[in-house]
């Protein structure tokens, strides 16, 4: 075996405490502490993203509520649109629950168009509880907010990570613009998701009338659930 020269030994040897030492730091420095992960809630087929699964053929009842009107039809698809599952886990320091992160993976990095991606659901007292991140600043709303209706319609700001192909969104109990209503023990039902393009329109007040493209580039194709707040 070849060993290093004698100063190269001594700078390995320096090396392993600050290898130890950045180790230690990402763990602690890690965005959120995950109980063991399951298997995510929703899944979507991949390359479906091209504004045209989930819309034929059309038979009722309507989608969601019959998952025969998902049919994967890949030409066209937008990798960057593709959403292929969403999983919700809770999150606990030290065995406690803080909240819940929404994580949606796509198919590829998020595309560099306008696109709104949203991991929708309810719960018994919220009619609406979508996770909401547009890819480029709309003007007129937050970039990533949580549109919800447990105290009158609101969308607030909500902490994203966005990673490689990953969308994060960061329910803590103890962030005052999350509605109290969702708490330790609630379940968000019907949890789905959709992507879809939309269009900067700062003149317009009413952020929900006014940039969003009413066709979906890609649509979850099960509304999967509950998922129990802190399970
Ligand atoms: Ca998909
Ligand atoms: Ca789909």
């Amino acid at each position: 075996m070849v060993q290093p020269p004698p100063d190269r030994q001594g700078e390995k040897m320096r090396r392993r405490p600050v290898l130890a030492a950045a180790l230690a730091a990402a763990v602690l420095l890690g965005p959120w502490s995950h109980a063991a992960e399951p298997a995510p809630q929703v899944t979507d087929p991949e390359s479906d993203a091209n504004y045209l699964n989930d819309n034929a053929p059309v038979s009722s009842p309507l989608f969601p509520d019959n998952p025969a009107n998902n049919n994967p039809t890949p030409v066209g698809s937008n990798a960057g649109a593709d959403i292929t599952s969403i999983i919700y886990t809770s999150t606990t320091v030290k065995g406690v629950v803080k909240g819940f992160t929404v994580r949606m993976t796509l198919k590829a990095e998020p595309t560099k168009e306008a696109m709104l991606f949203r991991a929708t659901g309810n719960t018994a007292e919220c009619s609406t509880l979508w996770f909401q991140y547009y890819t480029v600043d709309p003007k007129n709303t937050p970039q990533a907010s949580l549109r919800h209706t447990c105290d009158g319609t609101q969308v607030v700001p909500i902490p994203v990570n966005v990673a490689g192909n990953t969308i994060t969104w960061n329910f803590e109990f103890s962030n005052a613009n999350m509605p109290k209503a969702v708490r330790k023990g609630s379940e968000i039902v019907k949890l789905g998701g959709h992507s879809r393009p939309f269009v900067v329109n700062p003149a317009c007040a009413d952020v929900t009338k006014c940039t969003t493209n009413p066709l979906q580039a890609d649509t979850t194709n099960n509304f999967a659930g509950p998922y129990k707040v802190g399970s």
